[in-house]
C-alpha cells in the first residue's frame, strides 16, 4: 500500500496527479494543519515539505525521486522510458530540471529577486523560460512523442507559473502544452479530489 503525504493545491498536486496515472491503491494523509505542517512530520520528510510517500514501509521524498520511484516500480503504467529507450535521457533531464531549475527560477522571479546567473545553480528565469519554450516547440511532451511522468511535474509547474503566479509569459506554446498534457482522466480525477478539500 502507498501512503501519500499530501497538502492540496501545493507542490504535492503534481504527485497526486501522478498517483492517479499510476493506478495503484493509495491512501492520503493530509498533513497541512492550522499553522503549517506539524513538527512530527519531520520524521517522514526532514525538511517538513510535501509530498512524501511511504510504500510498504519505504519512505521516498522529493518530487523527482517520487516520480522516478513510482513510475519505475510500476512500469505497467508506461510512464517511465526504460533504460535503453531513446526517450530516457530527456525523461531524466526534464524530471530533474523541474525541481533543480524550473521551480527555483520561477520562485525567484515571483519573489522579485535580482541576481546574476552564476549566483545560483538554477540560473536566470529568462534562460529557463527560453529552454522550456525551445523544447516544447520541438516536441509534444517533455520526453518526446509520448506523455511520461515528467509531464505531470512540468505541466503542473507551467500551469502554476502561467495561471496562478502569472509569471511565465502567456504564449501559445505553454498554453497548448498544459492543455495537451492535462487532457487526461487521471488529471481530472486529481483535480476533483483536491476540490474536496476546503
Ligand atoms: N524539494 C521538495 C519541495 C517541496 C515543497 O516545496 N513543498 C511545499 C509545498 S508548496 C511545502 O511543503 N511547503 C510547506 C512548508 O514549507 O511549510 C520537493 O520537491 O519535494
Amino acid at each position: 500500500m502507498i501512503k501519500f503525504y499530501f497538502a492540496p493545491w501545493s507542490r504535492a498536486s503534481g504527485t497526486l496527479w501522478l498517483l492517479e496515472e499510476i493506478g495503484q491503491a493509495y491512501e492520503i494523509e493530509h498533513v497541512r494543519a492550522e499553522g503549517g505542517l506539524p513538527e512530527s512530520y519531520r520524521a517522514v520528510q526532514p525538511n517538513k515539505k510535501v509530498p512524501a510517500i511511504d510504500h510498504d514501509g519505504t519512505i521516498v521524498t522529493e518530487r523527482a525521486a517520487i516520480c522516478m520511484y513510482l513510475s519505475e516500480t510500476f512500469p505497467e503504467a508506461g510512464l517511465a522510458p526504460a533504460v535503453g529507450d531513446p526517450a530516457r535521457p530527456a525523461f531524466l533531464t526534464w524530471l530533474v530540471y523541474c525541481d533543480a531549475v524550473f521551480d527555483p527560477a520561477l520562485a525567484a522571479r515571483a519573489n522579485g529577486w535580482a541576481y546574476e546567473s552564476n549566483n545560483f545553480s538554477f540560473g536566470l528565469f529568462e534562460d529557463m523560460v527560453a529552454n522550456v519554450e525551445r523544447m516544447l516547440s520541438s516536441r509534444p511532451f517533455a520526453a518526446g512523442e509520448r506523455f511520461t511522468a515528467a509531464d505531470t511535474q512540468l505541466a503542473s509547474g507551467i500551469h502554476f507559473g502561467l495561471n496562478i503566479l502569472k509569471a511565465i509569459p502567456d504564449r501559445p506554446v505553454f498554453r497548448d502544452y498544459v492543455q495537451r498534457a492535462t487532457n487526461r482522466p487521471a488529471y481530472k480525477r486529481s483535480m476533483d479530489l483536491q476540490a474536496t478539500y476546503a
